[in-house]
């Protein structure tokens, strides 16, 4: 059991009482640049923006506050700035262009925008009505990084409650309409205290980087809150496309890396078959994988060239961060591993009934955050009697290890056989010309769906059709293999890198 007082301030605890823990000159943040801020150096540069938020901008305590920039130092210290001055950060990625923002900031009554200069433009163009828009990074006389220079005092936190609304965070999800995600000052340290305490056990020494952007939970969760939560401190790259992340990696001797699926593949291909010393990555040793199932065959690849075993996990917006994942000693390979401690989860019928071990069903979790949508009539579905149902299915084992079979609505009925999507493309994936796999079904007359594969070659690859047909005939039983086969140069995808399945479905407006 978590307990928190009270009157809890998510800010306060991250920064002002790990300082108070472990003093002021530990590193804290790292830029790509090559940059460092020390925790003091960061909590001046908190303090002063936090001022300007209350004594220039006029926010008070609930007031939301968009956020929008590369992941950076800067953007981090003003999400931190947000938190401590008692205001709701909304986040958003620096990718959503003027429509959705205009969607989000509507949906969340957003009043003030910490904006980038480079990504301002967008925001402009959104036209919200009455939104004033800070912008930072700037030469401008109003630009934030200037107004804070005027103030020199330190912040005293504003006195939140732990129930206190401290972070609005958007879903796409993999269905396309937005979701806003509410979440407390407590929430945010109960992922640290649970995921990162228990899974990552993090040491003061240890320097975490990853590609998942800020404005996702995922990014913010392992790039900033767990990170300032164990004293530690965090390379914030604003370009951490994977083939960016194996040089940083080696360079910063990053120990804890965040990333997902298709990055550890994209390395892999980087790191290419023979040369094992081109980047050296002794430092590292926690690699967690969420955001999409983790197919074994990346998980075995992964450990063969680099004798790290990948730490895969399963989270959701709409709990902030990871629930169920793998340890060290408990890892295995093409499961996601189990209840995160301080969690509870179960695989349950669509009436909410526990179904058997090893009986596939809908994965219902709870625990320490749960969903809270913003005016959303998806609530209703998401929470039932207390559990959270995340879409996907899942089978656990007698063990209490949970596998990954689909997201709910990615399953295919074809011929009255049920057929799990990420099965048919893990078997695809498993090709060596295939570099990613997406299968969805098709409606066909005689067998209600069949099983359509959508390929990425490698480069310089052009496997055929029937290549691909025998392959997958010696791979999986007949009646899950595709009948058809596309090439595409890219899948369709969200900007948090999932996989969005529902445009193939739709046919094709990729
Ligand atoms: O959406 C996800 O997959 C996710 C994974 C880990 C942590 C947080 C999130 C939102």
């Amino acid at each position: 059991e978590l307990a928190y007082p009270d009157r809890l301030n998510c800010g306060a605890e991250l920064l002002d009482a790990t300082i108070d823990r472990f003093g002021p000159d530990r590193p804290a943040f790292r830029s790509g640049s090559g940059e460092v801020w020390s925790y003091g150096g960061l909590r001046k540069r908190v303090d002063r923006i936090a001022h300007v938020l209350t004594a220039d901008l006029g926010v008070v305590p609930g007031n939301r506050v968009l956020l929008r920039g590369p992941t950076g130092p800067w953007l981090a210290a003003c999400w931190l700035a947000v938190m401590k001055a008692g205001a709701v950060a909304v986040t958003v990625l620096a990718q959503q262009r003027a429509q959705e923002l205009a969607t989000v900031c509507a949906m969340a009554r957003v009043q003030h925008a910490l904006c980038h200069v480079g990504v301002v433009e967008d925001l402009a163009k959104a036209e919200v009505p009455g939104l004033r828009i800070t912008p930072y990074g700037g030469e401008g006389s109003d630009d934030l990084l200037r107004l804070a220079e005027r103030h020199e005092a330190p912040f005293r936190a504003v006195d939140t409650s732990a129930d206190d609304v401290a972070l609005i965070a958007f879903t796409s999800g993999t269905t396309g309409r937005p979701k806003g995600c509410m979440h407390f000052h407590r929430d945010l340290l109960s992922v640290a205290d649970t995921f990162s305490r228990n899974v990552l056990r993090p040491r003061p020494d240890d320097v975490f980087a990853g590609s998942p952007p800020l404005g996702f939970t995922f990014g913010l969760g392992g790039l900033v809150v767990f990170p300032l939560r164990a004293g530690a401190s965090a390379l914030l790259l604003d370009q951490a496309v994977p083939r960016r992340l194996l040089p940083a990696l080696a360079q910063h001797r990053v120990t804890v890396l965040f990333t997902a699926p298709t990055a550890y593949r994209t390395m892999l291909d980087e790191l290419g078959p023979h040369d094992v010393s081109t980047y050296d990555l002794s430092a590292l040793r926690r690699c967690v994988s969420a955001g999409e199932n983790l197919p074994a065959a990346t998980w075995e690849a992964w450990y063969e060239r680099t004798g790290l075993r990948i730490i895969n996990g399963i989270g959701a917006t709409e709990l902030l961060h990871i629930f169920i994942s793998a340890a060290d000693e408990d890892i295995r390979p093409g499961t996601t591993g189990r209840v995160v401690p301080g969690w509870q989860a179960r695989v349950v019928d669509a009436s909410g009934r526990p179904v058997a071990d090893n009986e596939p069903g809908l994965l219902a979790v709870r625990g320490p955050v749960g969903c809270r949508y913003l005016a959303d009539p998806r609530q209703e579905e998401y929470v039932r009697e207390g559990w959270n149902l995340t879409g996907d299915t899942y089978v656990r084992d007698p063990e209490g290890y949970f596998r990954y079979v689909a997201r709910a609505d990615d399953m295919i009925v074809s011929a009255g056989y049920n057929i799990a999507g990420p099965e048919v493309e893990e078997a695809l994936m498993r090709h060596p010309d295939v570099v990613e796999a997406a299968v969805v079904g098709r409606p066909d007359e005689r067998r209600g769906q069949i099983v359509v594969a959508y390929a990425v070659a490698r480069e310089g690859a052009a496997p055929s059709e029937e290549e691909l047909r025998a392959f997958m005939r010696a791979e999986l039983a007949p009646y899950k293999c595709p009948r058809a086969f596309v090439f595409l140069p890219a899948l369709p995808r969200t900007a948090t890198g999932k996989l969005q399945r529902f445009r193939l479905r739709d046919g094709g407006s990729v």
